[in-house]
Order: structure tokens, then sequence, then C-alpha cells
């Protein structure tokens, strides 16, 4: 029979016990004890990087704490692993619309003036550089950039983003910027991998790797705006990856699409042509969301399309990287990207937007052609 005595006695033994576990919990160091234990439970924190489908909640920023802030030094680099612990699987792409330029820069305080980065822990096996053809597209850039940078860091990569833009009203011409990036982007870093990218695709899985294959990747193989499928099996659209070399056995891509449509079928027939094949990721992977917009003033329909497609058999050697002629009208290097302006010209020709006045020799416009200059 328990008595009022030895109630007091169980109670004050009690009240010992627990004043013992303070006791031990607030000694220093308690907290990384606690944090030790309850770790066991909670896999992904810290040290224990998650790998499986969802495991970050598709947030895009969501492992990149876990990057070391500290420079490891040069000789003591250690090469990244062969996969990233970093990379975790689909990403939820939304478009807030009240997204700035200052906070994505905020979001990413690794990546450096022009746009690079390179992992501060180890030393990239793979330096790849991003050539994104644009004008008048500045909300989707910012989209884009938000998604991007810190995709690109999940896949320890060294990276540079170029952004080609074309000066004037002139009829825009997408595969033509597509080369003056290779150009602008080699002649810069010599790298091993160029990724061609519309601006308004946003990657949805980052196991979607921003490296090269053994022959021209195309990446973009499932957008939402074709139900995340491929639309026709030679599409090679929006996303396309080749190392120099593929580039140059390709004669990289045609100068001579003016407006919409074609220029990205006769780059798919290139492929062929330079005796390469096509290479692509599983379409669960080489998923992307499309902002939405309408065709844009200056980049009309072309209608000499078909015929010009009919013809690339003939024209690829022809026209191409050994034939881009182009002016620099200004590179700057901004917090996020290098910023390229070039003036492309018109179907009839490149003529300079300043008259040819005496330039003294360190002027930032410059001409370029396949002869004069090589990457
Ligand atoms: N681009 C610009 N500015 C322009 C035009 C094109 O920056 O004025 C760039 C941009 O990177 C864009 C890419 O070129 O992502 C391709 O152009 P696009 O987005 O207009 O072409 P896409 O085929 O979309 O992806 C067209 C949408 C309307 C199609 C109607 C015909 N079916
Ligand atoms: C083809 C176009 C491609 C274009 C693709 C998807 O018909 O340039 O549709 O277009 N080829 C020709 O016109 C010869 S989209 O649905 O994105 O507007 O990329």
């Amino acid at each position: 029979m328990v008595t009022l005595q030895s109630k007091w006695r169980y109670l004050v033994m009690f009240l010992g016990v627990q004043l013992v576990v303070m006791a031990l919990l607030s000694r220093e160091g308690y907290h990384r004890r606690v944090t030790y234990f309850f770790r066991i439970f909670r896999k992904t924190d810290h040290g224990l990087v998650p790998h499986s489908r969802n495991s970050t909640g598709g947030d895009v920023y969501a492992n990149l704490s876990l990057i070391a802030k500290f420079q490891v030094r040069d000789e003591d680099m250690p090469y990244c692993p062969r996969k990233s612990p970093l990379i975790g699987g689909p990403i939820h792409v939304t478009f807030p619309s009240r997204l700035t330029l200052a906070q994505v820069e905020r979001k990413n305080p690794l990546v450096v003036r022009g746009g690079r980065y390179r992992p501060p822990d180890c030393e990239a096996r793979h330096r790849t550089a991003i050539i994104i053809p644009h004008r008048n597209r500045e909300h989707h850039l910012k989209f884009l950039l938000y998604y991007l940078h810190p995709f690109l860091q999940r896949q320890q990569l060294s990276y540079g983003i170029y952004i080609i833009h074309q000066v004037g009203n002139y009829t825009f011409n997408r595969a033509k910027l597509m080369n003056i990036g290779f150009r602008e982007a080699m002649r810069e870093e010599d790298w091993d991998c160029l990724f061609f990218h519309d601006v308004d695709l946003i990657p949805e899985d980052d196991r979607n790797t921003y490296t090269c294959d053994a022959h021209p990747k195309h990446a973009a193989i499932a957008m939402d705006k074709f139900g995340y499928k491929l639309p026709y099996k030679m599409y090679f659209g929006g996303v396309s990856a080749l190392t120099p070399v593929q580039y140059l056995k390709m004669n990289g891509f045609p100068n001579n699409y003016w407006g919409w449509g074609g220029e990205d079928d006769d780059i798919g027939m290139r492929v062929s042509l330079g005796g390469m094949l096509i290479s692509r990721p599983s379409l669960n992977i080489g998923r992307y969301r499309m902002i939405k917009h309408k065709l844009d003033e200056g980049n009309e329909r072309n209608p000499k399309r078909f015929n010009m497609l009919a013809k690339t058999r003939q024209t690829w050697r022809l026209d191409g990287m050994n034939t881009v002629e182009y002016e620099v009208v200004s590179r700057e290097y901004m917090p996020l990207y290098a910023n390229i302006t070039v003036n492309i010209g018109t179907e009839d020709g490149l003529k300079p937007l300043n008259p040819p006045t005496p330039q003294p020799a360190n002027s930032p416009a410059q001409s370029f052609n396949s002869s004069s200059d090589k990457p």
C-alpha cells in the first residue's frame, strides 16, 4: 500500500532525475549531442545528402546550403564525385510575379561577375557554357536565371552564362546568335560543352545533367506544351548541347534563317550530315516547363523555311560557323550573366552600325568573320 510518505519520496526522486537531466543538457556541447541524436532519425540533414525523388520537396535551392562556404586551396582540391550528391530530382517550377534580379543575386552568393561559377570545395569534372539567344525577353531571363543557377550548382559544374543579345529591330535570327555565342564563349575559355538554350524553357529535373555526350544531345525532349513528349522524331529545338568538336564537325548552325521556324530542323539535319547521331535523356528527366508567350514582333514565321530545309544537304558546308559575320557592340559582365550585344546585319549582309572610322586598338566595337577571327 502506498503511503503519503512514500508518495513524497517518489516525487522528490522524480524531481531529482529531472534536475540531473537538465544539468547534463545544459553542459557545453549538449546541442551538438541532441542534434546528433535527432539526425539518426532524420537522415537528410547536413553530412547525409538526399538522393531520392522529392527529397528536396522540389525546391531548386534546397541543397545549396550544403555547399561548403569556405574555399579549398587549389592544390588540395579533390575532383568532384562523378555523380553529384547535391542532385535532388524533380524541381517544382512556378513564376512568382514579384521576383527581381536582385533577389536572384542574393540567392546565389557564389556566382561571380559574368555569371561564372565553380564549386568551392572540389574540382569540377565538366566546364559548360550556356548560350542564350535574346532580345526583349528580360522577364523570361529573370526566371531562367532564378532556376538555372542553382540547377547547375547542384550538378557541381564549372559554368558560365552568356546572353547573346541581337541589337536593333531587324528580323530575329536565333541560329546565327548561337554561332556567335559559340565563338564568343570559346574565345574566353576552353569550354568542353556548350548548351544552346531558349530563354523561356525551365528544366524541371536536375538529373538532366548539363554535360555533353558522345553525340550531340537534344535535352528538351519533354516540354509541357507538347504533353511531355517529342512532337516529332527529328525535333531538335529548345535546348541542345554539343562539344566544340561536334559543333565544328557540322559547321555549326545555319546563319540564314531569319524569323521563326525551321532553323532547329536544319540543325538536326546537320547532326546526321556531319556523321553523328542524336543523344537524348529519358522522357522522365528531359522535362521542361515553357513560359507561355506569343510569337514576338520581329520574329514572324519565315515563309522560306521549307524551301531552305529542302536544300540543307547542299548548303550546310557553305553556310555556318565558317561564314558567320557580326559586329560586337558591347560586352558587359553582369553579376548573373555575360551580356554580349551584337549587330548581325540583315539578309543582305553585315552593315556596320557605325561608319568605319579608324578605331583605337582596344575599342569595344569589333567586327568578325571566319577568316579574320578564329575562336
Ligand atoms: N527570342 C528572343 N526574342 C525574340 C524572339 C526569340 O529572345 O524576339 C529567343 C528566345 O531565347 C526564345 C528563342 O529565341 O526562347 C526561340 O523563340 P520563340 O520562343 O519565339 O520560339 P518558340 O518556337 O515559341 O519556342 C514560339 C511560340 C509561338 C509559336 C506559334 C507558332 N506555332
Ligand atoms: C516545326 C518547326 C520548328 C519548330 C517546331 C515546334 O514545325 O522550327 O515546329 O514549334 N519547323 C518548321 O516550321 C519547318 S512550336 O510548337 O514550338 O511553335 O520548332
